[in-house]
């Protein structure tokens, strides 16, 4: 097996900050001073990073990662699309599975990987404190085993975020008392860098160097608070491999689309005439023009080798941000690898139909608004179909609808209403990707399946934090299985107390 020099370095910082026996890390939140777009603000970090530390591990893999909070407020790190099994005391949303850590408090979190393979995220649970403090999580074939697709030259994750001028606690509280959306975020960016069509920016805008003639995987993660993405490179089609650490048959396209929650990996061929490209993220969103950011975050794809590149670089087509015909056809095109390898393992007998309506504005009668969440208490084993239906009270609005503790089949996505008579035959019985987020259209429907083979308190949410913070959230609570293997584990000795 060709070993690319990504993984090589993957395992040096493997070996080097955790052997197999002592697979431990570091996470020191602190505020540090970082200046993006002429303006200077303290930001809550990881360790100083901005996006912060990239996780390396193999499949399967356990891990430690001791968090000391050195910030001046509470904090949570989550372990985006790991399910943890059995292991709720380490998945993070604060006051659903830990009371928060405190400022000058430190954590112990166990991360247990088990059929994860590809990319994911951590980041912040608590409030809106994950606008900083995240990262990406690699997660290698095991050793002696490979990917589906021919070995990558190198590879990088590609984390989309969004930077606002304003303090993101400010934000926050300014945000939740009015009602209304939050003020427009200043910038979108790559990797922390909001690139040259922002003011203040060409000099940091990120770089990424190729080499004509290799393969790269970009390993793409959308952080963003709350907006969805459209992706492209210049001249360069990507080859999508996988999403939320799952492979999937690969397909070809030049756009994609990406909502916040998700990762997407694919395959960059450097196999166009040596110069500059751009690549670049711009929004999708169902708002009106003026209730967000419209500008466009790039960074730079450059070959090496002796040649006076063109300027400015070759830009990328992108949709309009109100193209839902471009973006709902991406995520679509998803289809699981089902093959010996990675078979899959959808629940065919149902025993649990659930249907949850998903809308952010309510009717109310005599000034009675019956809001509230109902948590869903399952049996061990079950076998669940939920249905999401969008519905449009006044205005609707997508959403990416995420998980914890599961990864789950997407059976089916469709628009309008869903028909519990037609649409059901519709379902992709023989592929369907394996998800943690799942984007539902705007006035559309997902119909997912999974089994609740995992004890414990999840959380599921809208992954737009404006509409989690609204409401837009509820709980799974698996009971334990008969066996001592099938029921929780014992919680860690130093969980945080409130
Ligand atoms: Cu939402």
């Amino acid at each position: 097996m060709k070993v690319s020099t990504s993984r090589l370095i993957g395992f040096f910082l493997l070996f080097f900050y955790h052997c197999e026996a002592c697979a431990y890390y570091k996470f020191v939140v602190k505020e540090v001073p970082y200046t993006r777009l002429c303006s200077t603000k303290n930001i809550l970090t990881v360790n100083g990073q901005f996006p912060g530390p990239t996780i390396y591990v193999q499949k399967g893999d356990t891990i430690f990662v001791d968090v000391y909070n050195r910030g001046s407020y509470n904090v949570t790190i989550h372990w985006h699309g790991v399910r943890q099994p059995r292991n709720p005391w380490s998945d993070g949303p604060e006051y659903i599975t830990q009371c928060p850590i405190q400022p000058g408090e430190k954590f112990r979190q166990k991360i247990i990987f088990t059929t994860e393979e590809g990319t994911l995220w951590w980041h912040a649970h608590s409030e809106w404190s994950r606008a900083t403090v995240h990262g990406a999580m690699v997660i290698y074939p095991k050793m002696g085993t490979s990917y589906p697709f021919p070995e990558p030259d190198a590879e990088i994750p590609i984390i989309l975020g969004q930077w606002w001028k304003e303090d993101i606690v400010m934000l926050y509280e300014t945000f939740l008392p009015s009602g209304n959306i939050e003020n427009v975020s200043n910038a979108y960016t790559i990797n922390g860098q909001p690139g040259d069509l922002y003011a203040c920016s060409k000099q940091e805008t990120f770089r990424f160097n190729v080499e004509r003639g290799l393969t790269y995987l970009l390993r793409i993660v959308n952080s963003c608070i709350s907006d969805s993405n459209f992706f492209s490179i210049a001249n360069h089609n990507l080859t999508v491999v996988g999403s939320d650490a799952s492979y999937l048959k690969p397909f070809e396209r030049s756009i994609i689309s990406i909502a916040p929650g998700q990762t997407i990996d694919v395959l960059l061929e450097a196999n166009q005439s040596p110069n500059h490209y751009y690549m670049a993220a711009s929004v999708y969103t169902v708002l009106f023009k003026g209730l967000f950011n419209n500008t466009t975050t790039t960074a730079i794809v450059e070959y090496s080798g002796n040649y006076t590149p063109s300027w400015p670089p070759a830009f990328p087509f992108l949709p309009l941000y109100n193209d839902s015909q471009a973006y709902d056809n991406f995520t679509e095109s998803f289809r699981s690898l089902a093959d010996k390898e990675h078979p899959i393992d959808v629940p065919m007998e149902i025993n649990t139909h659930l249907f949850y309506t998903i809308s952010m504005n309510s009717l109310c009668k005599d000034n009675f608004c019956p809001v509230g969440t109902k948590a869903m208490i399952l049996d061990y084993n079950s076998t669940v179909e939920l249905l999401f239906q969008g519905t449009s009270l006044f205005r609707g609005s997508d959403h990416p609808i995420h998980l914890h503790g599961f990864s789950f089949y997407v059976m089916r996505i469709g628009l309008g209403n869903f028909d519990k008579d037609k649409d059901p035959s519709t379902y992709n019985l023989v592929d369907p990707p394996l998800q943690n987020t799942v984007h539902v259209p705007k006035n559309g429907w997902a119909a997912i399946r999974f089994r609740a083979d995992n004890p414990g308190v999840w959380f599921m949410h809208c992954h737009f934090d404006r509409h989690m913070t609204w409401g837009m959230n509820t709980v799974f609570i698996v009971k334990n299985g008969k066996s001592p293997e099938t029921k929780l584990l014992p919680p860690p000795p130093d969980m945080p107390p409130c």
